[in-house]
């Protein structure tokens, strides 16, 4: 009967597809040692191009040959050793809000980080800004300023892990940093991972050569170091993780390496600024995997300025207690023109428009997105497990719901009806 519902499921995405998110060949979660992963076996309907091995499960990313038919993957999906098929989604960063993007500036500072301290006068080059519309991250830092114990993938297209405001914030895989060029040192299955991986080029060096990635991890964990910018974290450790290609694409199927990578690193949190493709079974079962390992996973709610209450946006749809969605609001408080909402998918909102951060090649910039409005929520999340360690990811999503300051501009883009506060989350009230 199951894998009658999954057949379903498949044939909705075949018949959706051609007017959805393109895709790169079907993703097939396969019995472990199948011995449909010796190619010829398959020869009539095409060949597993990768096989990725997972803590959740084996999947293979199926090429079919030209001209075959839906009938033929029918067929396909009867076989025993196949659980479910489904299309191999191609994401990108749907999130940065064309045009507003501004020039790197000279000199950066705290001083223009609106979104920790917004005096009225810093929200951007296009407005001033309202001042107390930021999330508290002053106070905050009165408590807190987080802690090298917690550890926050960074799931994007790398980080600029020799950034010298970011460069004393990374999760240094100490065997591989002391090991030997070309050997997996500490046997984790990955060679020379020093300071994450690249599922884009399948390779031990996350470096960005996009800047997006590192932008996030600058909201994150930007040093406190009297240079540059700061981030919602004085002290942690980011693991940069990339899955997403140098111009800001990826698949799929290594977005579920990426997760799985990052649960076997022993991450607390997962951020992630990207988003594409229709529902997915594997990519679910990834989420669920970091769900059962404690991990929450922080996504963007997407930029198309619409209602994911009624229009779906992976993965910050996906209904599992893990996954926090972030929409975005601007230096005047009001929800981002991009930044899509919902009264009940979106969970909370946080600064998205004009934030400064560090950028590719040891720079920094401006970007918009709800994109940057995902980091800010995954900092203010590493500053409540370093007090609290043991919430528990459902904890964590409603103390940061129950906690944001409701307010008019906001009562309709998540469900917290506001804007996030690291302080009152830090201090629940
Ligand atoms: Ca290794
Ligand atoms: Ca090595
Ligand atoms: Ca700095």
């Amino acid at each position: 009967m199951k894998l009658k519902v999954i057949f379903y499921l498949v044939l909705t995405l075949f018949a959706t597809n051609s007017f959805a998110t393109a895709f790169n060949g079907y993703i097939v979660k396969i019995r472990k040692n199948s011995k449909l992963l010796n190619q010829q076996s398959l020869a009539p309907i095409g060949q597993f191009t990768k096989v990725v091995k997972t803590s959740f499960g084996t999947f293979g990313r199926l090429e079919t040959m030209p001209g075959v038919s839906e009938k033929a993957l029918e067929q396909f999906t009867k076989i025993p050793d196949i659980e479910y098929i489904e299309p191999n989604y191609i994401i990108s960063l749907s999130n940065i809000a064309p045009g507003d993007e501004a020039p790197a500036p000279k000199d950066p500072s705290f001083k223009k980080q609106w979104g920790f301290k917004n005096d009225g006068k810093n929200g951007s080059i296009f407005s001033s800004g309202i001042a107390g519309e930021d999330i508290n991250a002053l106070r905050a830092w009165g408590i807190t300023r987080g802690s090298q114990n917690v550890k926050i993938a960074v799931i994007d297209t790398g980080v600029d892990y020799t950034h010298p405001d970011l460069k004393n914030q990374i999760l240094i895989n100490q065997a591989e940093f002391n090991g030997k060029p070309g050997i997996d040192d500490d046997g984790n299955g990955f060679v020379d991972d020093i300071y994450g991986y690249d599922f884009a080029n399948k390779d031990g060096d996350p470096q960005d050569g996009h800047g997006h990635g590192t932008h996030c991890a600058g909201v994150i964990g930007a040093s406190h170091n009297s240079l540059g910018v700061a981030g919602v974290m004085a002290d942690v450790k980011i693991l940069p993780i990339k899955f997403l290609s140098d111009s800001g694409s990826g698949e799929t199927i290594d977005a579920i390496s990426a997760i799985d990578y990052a649960i076997k690193r022993g991450v607390n949190v997962m951020s992630n600024s990207w988003g594409g493709g229709e529902k997915e079974k594997s990519l679910e079962d990834a989420i669920k995997s970091a769900e059962a390992a404690g991990i929450t996973f922080v996504a963007a709610a997407g930029n198309e300025s619409s209602d994911n209450d009624s229009t779906d946006s992976f993965p910050a749809n996906y209904n599992v207690s893990n996954v926090i969605s972030v929409g975005s609001f601007t230096s005047s408080g009001s929800k981002s023109s991009f930044s899509n909402y919902g009264l009940k998918s979106v969970h909370v909102t946080a600064p998205g428009s004009s934030i400064l951060s560090t950028y590719k090649n040891g720079g920094y910039t401006s970007m918009s997105g709800t994109s940057m409005a995902t980091p800010h929520i995954a900092g203010i999340i590493g500053l409540i497990l370093s007090k609290e360690p043991n919430l528990t990811p459902l904890q964590i999503r409603e103390r940061l719901i129950n906690t944001s300051n409701k307010t008019s501009k906001l009562s309709t883009a998540s469900v917290s009806g506001g804007r996030v506060d690291a302080y009152r989350a830090l201090i629940n009230k």
